[in-house]
């Protein structure tokens, strides 16, 4: 199938356009370069250097034989948009292209402002640019676990049959947000089911948990291949965070009392999560959402993890308990279903002590460009 993926040069998007390109696929990687740019702007680095899309492109043709295609622009540009869609007329578009940090959309009104504007005009475009070239192409959308926040209920996959007055109706499962960025990502699940209601689109949305780990598959070929590696506090995620700290020797900096859980997962199965979603689309008319974790944890279990594996390799890491700068609930339920995507196929690639060795053993290698300055700045919600 030709695939497009939007959002090719993030954390997730780069190991996206491998893994399909790596089994056949025709591929086509589109970015505007948004992280790059936002992290330069803050004096922040990935852990791991990576080489311009085009370079890395290059880089996967000499060492897999296969080619991927680079475009470099804003899917904010409806006509930019039109033109690749027009240019590729892909089977499946993996829309990743949104502003992906809860952190930064709350650093200031711009920054909100930027991440209301970027994410819902963005999705907006898909499902034009889709309904004008190919109804039937399927949207694969990145949604995130943190749509749900913490209810006091168990969180259903997607939908939930409310029985009112002694009537029923299925509709979307309850949200309510933790940040503006999760908030927009909320209202792109809405204008997709919107337009899947109206014009009948083929979307499937993954609300993804927190993602962790460095290396897929496809980049063990080189480093240059690897993603962008974030452990600062705007673009880092928790525990990729925690494993830097450690080898830093940082504290970990866990958030108030650290009871707060939520769903993670390995990047390698964020990989085969998009894959069989794209081999089994969604049908026309069809939202069809999938809650993307495998495992639960609450963030003193992960940080307990990390200590005791790092310890272990002879790091002598030490916890942290700091004033929490979100507004979140720190002891809460919680209790997701996440059983769609096991019954597609998914083989979980748990946090085994292998898996967190693996990772230490990659951020050793890199620990000379850590800056401790970018580890904690405290992004305040109030
Ligand atoms: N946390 C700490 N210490 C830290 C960083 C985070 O205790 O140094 C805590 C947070 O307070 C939170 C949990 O760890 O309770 C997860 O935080 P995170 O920064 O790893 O994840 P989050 O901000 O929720 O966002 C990340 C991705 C986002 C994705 C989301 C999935 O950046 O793109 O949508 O994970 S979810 O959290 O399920 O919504």
């Amino acid at each position: 199938m030709t695939v497009l993926v939007l959002g090719a040069d993030g954390y997730l998007g780069w190991a996206t356009c491998m893994y399909f390109s790596q089994r056949g696929h025709r591929v086509a990687a589109v970015d505007n370069y948004f992280r790059r740019e936002a992290l330069k702007a803050q004096g922040l680095e990935s852990l791991v250097p990576v080489p311009g899309l085009p370079e890395r492109a290059r880089l996967w043709e000499a060492k897999s034989g296969s080619k991927i295609d680079v475009h470099i622009g804003d899917i904010t540009d409806y006509g930019f948009l039109l033109s690749i869609f027009r240019q590729y007329g892909p089977d499946t578009v993996v829309h990743y292209a949104e502003q992906p940090s809860a952190p930064y959309s709350m650093m200031s009104r711009d920054n909100a402002a930027f991440t209301v504007q970027n994410n819902l005009l963005g999705t907006l475009n898909v499902a034009y640019a889709v309904r004008e070239t190919n109804p039937a192409c399927h949207i694969i959308k990145l949604g995130t676990m943190g749509e749900y926040g913490t209810p006091d209920i168990d969180i259903e996959e997607g939908w939930i049959e409310i029985e009112h007055k002694g009537r029923k109706e299925k509709f979307l499962f309850p949200r309510q947000a933790g940040s503006l960025y999760h908030t927009t990502k909320i209202q792109d699940t809405d204008l997709l089911w919107f337009y899947v209601r109206t014009w009948g689109l083929k979307v499937t949305d993954l609300m993804q948990g927190p993602v962790y780990g460095i290396s897929t598959e496809e980049s063990g070929l080189d480093d240059g291949l690897l993603p962008h590696f974030n452990y600062d506090e705007v673009f880092g995620t928790v525990l990729n965070r925690f494993i830097v700290q450690a080898v830093a020797g940082h504290p970990l900096t866990i958030y108030g009392g650290g009871g707060q859980v939520r769903g993670y997962l390995n990047i390698r199965d964020t990989m085969q999560c998009v894959y069989l979603s794209a081999m089994r689309p969604a049908g026309p008319g069809e939202l069809r959402v999938f809650n993307q974790v495998t495992e639960l944890f609450s963030v003193n279990e992960l940080s307990g993890r990390v200590k005791t594996a790092g310890d272990r390799l002879g790091y002598n890491v030490k916890l942290q308990h700091i004033e929490n700068p979100r507004v979140e609930k720190e002891e809460h339920y919680y209790n997701p279903a996440y059983t769609g995507l096991l019954d597609l196929g998914l083989a979980p690639n748990y946090l085994t002590d292998e898996v967190l060795e693996g990772m230490f053993g990659t951020v050793e290698k890199y620990r000379e460009r850590i800056n401790r300055q970018a580890i904690f700045r405290g992004i305040k919600w109030k």
